[in-house]
């Protein structure tokens, strides 16, 4: 990575009083380059306690939206607007209309990995980390529906011994890691731990030593008296799990998990990104009222 771009970027943190978020997922300079990294949630509430009045957030649009509801007072950028993701796309509001019509008794629960009008839209929102106690949370006579992602609906009504209704949205990189990869793995590291996301096929899942978000893979990594891990997300996530554990030996389930919309981001970016003061992500005053509600209800919980 060119000197200056580095030093451009710090000049124009300063300038902008600007903080730089960077997810799990990102590129390596990207997350070097971060004040802080972290879970989608994790960043949000980091954003929430600086007196930055920017936030350039590199993860993709989803993440961002949700520094929008929670930090209302700071400017929201995100260095590449075609950073979406394509879970959550696959559930727009009518669509989510029509569920909630067919299940008119039914508890909505929607993973974060899904937009501001979704969150707006439903009950009580979860992430990877504590999906299980959100539904937990739930009287046990209600019907609950989960949204957007089947995978990580289908692994938590498994823990709770509990029938969910379920979308049926799945992350497309996540289910690129196939049992075939996985056995592939098992036998270059046999003595490796298999630690897999949720968000994975169930035939992956149920392999796993250790199913964890992206917060709880850097925590059990760490505490694991193993010293290699094969890792199931995200490819990112080998970065900051290598560079908290430089004693430990890290392996993707395969290269192919690979996701293009956080791949986006880059340091150039993230330069004009600041120089441009674009792109800003807004959520409406109403919808981000009624999503912070969700997102609340879900910190209540635990
Ligand atoms: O909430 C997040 O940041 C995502 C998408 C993954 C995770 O497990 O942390
Ligand atoms: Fe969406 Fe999957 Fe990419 Fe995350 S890794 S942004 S869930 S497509």
């Amino acid at each position: 990575m060119p000197d200056e771009l580095l030093t451009r970027l710090s000049e124009l943190k300063r300038e902008r009083n600007a903080v730089i978020l960077a997810h799990n997922y990102q590129r390596p300079e990207v997350q070097d380059a971060a004040d802080h990294t972290g879970d989608s949630l994790g960043l949000s509430r980091q954003a929430a306690k600086t007196d930055a009045d920017v936030i350039l957030f590199c993860g993709v649009q989803f993440m961002a939206e949700t520094a929008a509801i929670i930090c209302p007072k700071k400017t929201v950028l995100i260095p590449d607007r075609n950073a979406g993701c394509p879970m959550a796309n696959m559930i727009g509001p009518r669509e989510l209309e029509n569920a909630r019509a067919e299940h008119p008794r039914a508890a909505v629960v929607c993973y974060v990995n899904s937009s501001a009008e979704i969150k707006a839209m439903s009950d009580v929102c979860c992430t990877s980390a504590n999906a299980v106690d959100v539904v937990r949370s739930i009287p046990q006579d209600r019907e609950v529906l989960f949204i957007p992602d089947q995978s990580l609906g289908s692994w938590v009504a498994k823990q709770l011994g509990r029938e969910l209704i379920l979308w049926e949205g799945f992350c497309p990189t996540h289910h690129r890691m196939l049992p075939e990869h996985v056995a592939a793995a098992r036998r270059a590291h046999p003595e490796a731990e298999l630690v897999v996301h949720p968000e994975c096929l169930d035939e992956v899942v149920a392999e796993a030593d250790e199913v964890a978000s992206t917060s709880g893979m850097l925590r059990y990594c760490k505490e694991s008296g193993a010293r290699q891990f094969i890792i199931g997300t995200e490819i990112g996530m080998l970065h900051p799990l290598r560079t908290q554990n430089p004693a430990k030996q890290f392996f993707p389930v395969t290269g192919l998990a690979d996701c293009p919309n956080m791949k986006l981001n880059t340091i150039e970016k993230m330069v004009w990104s600041l120089e441009d003061m674009q792109y800003v992500i807004k959520v409406p005053p109403d919808i981000a009222r009624r999503a912070r509600g969700a997102i609340d209800r879900m910190l209540e919980i635990k």
